[in-house]
């Protein structure tokens, strides 16, 4: 992205509209840099100049011709008190698209630039308000679909996962530093620790580094959804189930076995949580081609889903199809629904450690079937709102090289390895950190971030 290379200069004044498109009550343009109250003064009928910080102020725009082009809000955020850290003017003028336009380009034609995608931000970064890992947030904050997806991006534009990589930095360097020493003064020894110590104070660290690495499988599930696969022979309600879900009639219901053909597909929004909800043809032998080419989909659906829902009549008695199946089935991760209790009790069980009885058609066991859906999914319970959750694939891989390097460091110690090879992969464990939060990250990578930004943001 262009504003992250030369000739980029930070000091340049930017603005653009930072509501969304489209027409709404009020439209905000936004106004950063060094000469943006000199700009709005250019454009407003008051003394901008002469404002206090934080306060509104009514009055006109004006072109520049003098005539006026909306009547507004001002708002002055002078110096670190802002959004990006430099000042800045908010601008609240009417929210139809075309009066926005024309309150933006009066300002532009005053002499500010118009913003990049994700520019604002960018200045919030570099002029030190927020760091990568909470620019991110703020990206993720935006895109939020679901309320644990908002928790999740809240809490770490709050600097939750920062600190948390901040002290594992704290805790690398000093024994970074206990080592480097090592190397220059290398015969006073290792003067500060012995290698034990070194090594155990490392795994220490190493573990709680691998705790939070494995809140990664929460967290992809909360930002990118969890796929929820209905599976069975036929005719055993896998569509009505899909249907009752979704209160509405999603999928072709028949009597007829093998009514379902290819994989179906609908959003759910399910106890705070976005599910690709996933429809499957029966499983059963057969030499109808488009058939076996439904059930192949189905097997492949069941084999890439998070979750299984495999539905079984109560009021059959298993079939062989269905005893393979259990055989096959991931036990963690599968759910034994019993259709048609309205019909009659269930009697039988399958060996699989979730079991619900439900009536897909009379509505009935539908809220423990969502109950169980939530246990399966946080076996060890949901992560509390405070809780840091690594929800960004690059942090991930940030952090896994980090993880690496520490237990090369503690293989070395454990082998008397010479303390400047150990050196070497302390500083990249402390590279690997410093990418999480931006302390050392590349234009790529940085441009990479803020291109996924929407303008005015
Ligand atoms: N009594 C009763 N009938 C049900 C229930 N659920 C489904 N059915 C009936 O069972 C038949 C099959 O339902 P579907 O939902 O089409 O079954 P399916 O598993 O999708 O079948 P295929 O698409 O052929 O694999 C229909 O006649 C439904 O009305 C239930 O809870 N109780
Ligand atoms: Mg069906």
């Amino acid at each position: 992205m262009e504003f992250i290379h030369q000739p980029y200069q930070p000091e340049e004044t930017i603005a653009a509209v930072a509501t969304p498109p489209g027409e709404g009550g009020v439209a905000i343009i936004r106004i950063s840099g060094k000469h943006a109250l000199h700009v709005a003064e250019k454009v407003f009928s008051g003394p901008v100049r002469s404002f206090k910080t934080h306060t509104a102020h009514y009055g006109n725009i004006l072109n520049e011709q003098g005539e006026v082009v909306d009547d507004v809000l001002i708002i002055p955020f002078l110096g670190k008190r802002s959004y990006t850290g430099e000042d800045t003017v908010e601008i609240y003028c009417h929210g139809g698209t075309l009066i926005t336009r024309r309150v933006l380009e009066t300002v532009l034609k005053a002499g500010a630039r118009h913003a990049l995608p994700g520019e604002f931000t960018f200045k919030a970064y570099i002029n030190g308000k927020i760091d990568l890992a909470q620019a991110e947030a703020v990206q993720e904050l935006i895109a939020a679909k679901n309320e644990r997806a908002l928790d999740a991006a809240e809490s770490q534009l709050k600097g939750s996962l920062s600190t948390k990589i901040n002290a594992f930095q704290k805790q690398l360097t000093i024994i970074a530093a206990i080592l480097e020493a090592w190397v220059d003064f290398p015969e006073e020894g290792l003067e500060f620790a012995t290698m034990e110590e070194l090594a155990s104070d490392l795994t220490l660290t190493a573990q709680e580094m691998r705790s939070l690495l494995q809140t990664f499988h929460d967290g992809s599930m909360i930002k990118n959804g969890i796929s929820l696969c209905l599976v069975g022979c036929p005719n055993v309600g896998k569509s009505s189930l899909m249907n009752a879900l979704l209160e509405k009639e999603r999928a072709i219901v028949s009597h007829i076995p093998g009514t379902t053909r290819d994989v179906l597909e609908d959003s759910l929004y399910l106890n705070g949580l976005n599910f690709r909800l996933l429809d499957t043809a029966g499983i059963r032998e057969t030499e109808e081609v488009v058939e076996r080419e439904g059930i192949r989909r189905s097997k492949q659906a069941m084999a890439e889903a998070d979750l299984i829902l495999f539905v079984l009549d109560t009021t059959q008695e298993l079939k062989n199809e269905e005893l393979e199946l259990i055989q096959q089935l991931p036990k963690e991760k599968t759910i034994a629904i019993w259709n048609k209790i309205d019909k009659a009790p269930c009697s039988a069980k399958a060996p699989l450690t979730y079991q619900v009885e439900i009536s897909a058609k009379q509505k009935i066991g539908l809220d423990k079937l969502k109950a169980t859906i939530d246990q399966v999914i946080w076996q060890k319970g949901p992560p509390s709102k405070e809780e840091v959750i690594l929800t960004n694939a690059r942090h991930k891989e940030a952090l896994i090289g980090a993880i690496n390097s520490v237990e090369a460091v503690i293989k070395g110690l454990e082998e008397s390895l010479s303390p400047e090879f150990l050196t070497l992969d302390m500083r990249q464990a402390l590279h690997e950190l410093g990418k999480i939060i931006g302390s050392n990250i590349s234009e790529n990578i940085l441009t990479e971030i803020f291109s996924r930004f929407c303008i005015g943001k």
